[in-house]
């Protein structure tokens, strides 16, 4: 994740090549406890999660709709991927985003129940009326296993990221597919601090509430081209509901 950086190495005008700059850094679980993820059949790790409660975490549904809901695994409190820390647990349920067809189209948002129950702590979630959360410029935090960089490695281990929340109409500008009901962006302008691949459906923070989902963008932290995120605030009164009718609190 996290990290990753491209920058871009101009000669003759043009980009010869991806070095690795540092863009995050290494997070420990505990100060991100509801920081989960995804692994397929054979334990690999390829998305994010979020816990919202003993019973369910928070992804993208492109990562939720990847594989086989029978193959999904969901890991919580591990920081490194090659420990044993933690639980990993497997899915009895997956909610989608009704409208949800695929990232670029937005309701990029899904809940997965878990079969067990998780001890980690619950992330806060906004509500729809947090508008403030929203405001470009403020600063967010994404956290994800994802690659350092563009087609890069995985660091193994949990990465924490800081990165500014651009403005709906700057985000419009650089992606024809934005869509602020949705959508929200974050990412600096001269890049070179971004998700990545493998940090899909991770969250992204701002004072503890989990205002986003990592959901797409262009390449990883290009000067220019900011990460989008799903809107959770719009998905408020769902997931409320949703966690409601399944957990009875
Ligand atoms: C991905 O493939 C991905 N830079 C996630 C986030 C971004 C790009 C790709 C945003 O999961």
């Amino acid at each position: 994740m996290i990290a990753l950086a491209g920058a871009m190495c101009a000669s003759a005008g043009h980009a010869v090549g991806m070095q690795p700059i540092v863009g995050g850094e290494s997070a420990a679980i505990d100060d991100y406890p509801y920081a989960a993820y995804l692994v397929d059949a054979r334990g690999n790790q390829y998305c994010g999660a979020t816990v919202l409660s003993s019973t369910q975490v928070l992804t993208a549904a492109h990562c939720a709709l990847a594989i086989r809901e029978s193959d999904l695994g969901v890991v919580v409190g591990r920081e490194r991927v090659a420990s044993n820390a933690g639980q990993k647990v497997g899915v009895s349920d997956v909610w989608v985003a009704p409208g949800y067809r695929d990232p670029l189209s937005g309701d990029d948002i899904a809940v997965l129940t878990l079969s067990e129950s998780v001890s980690a702590p619950a992330a806060r979630l906004p509500r729809s009326s947090d508008d403030h959360l929203y405001r470009a410029g403020t600063m967010a935090t994404v956290v994800g296993w994802g690659r350092l960089f563009e087609n890069g490695p995985k660091p193994g281990a949990l990465r924490a990221a800081d990165v500014p929340l651009v403005s709906d109409s700057e985000c419009a500008d650089v992606f024809s597919s934005f869509d602020a009901d949705t959508m929200v962006c974050a990412g600096w302008d001269e890049g070179g601090i971004d998700a990545c691949q493998g940090d899909s459906g991770g969250p992204l923070l701002v004072d503890g509430t989990v205002i986003g989902i990592v959901s797409w963008g262009d390449g990883c932290a290009e000067p220019g081209v900011p990460g989008v995120y799903t809107r959770v605030s719009t998905y408020s009164d769902d997931l409320r509901s949703d966690l409601v009718r399944s957990t009875g609190d």
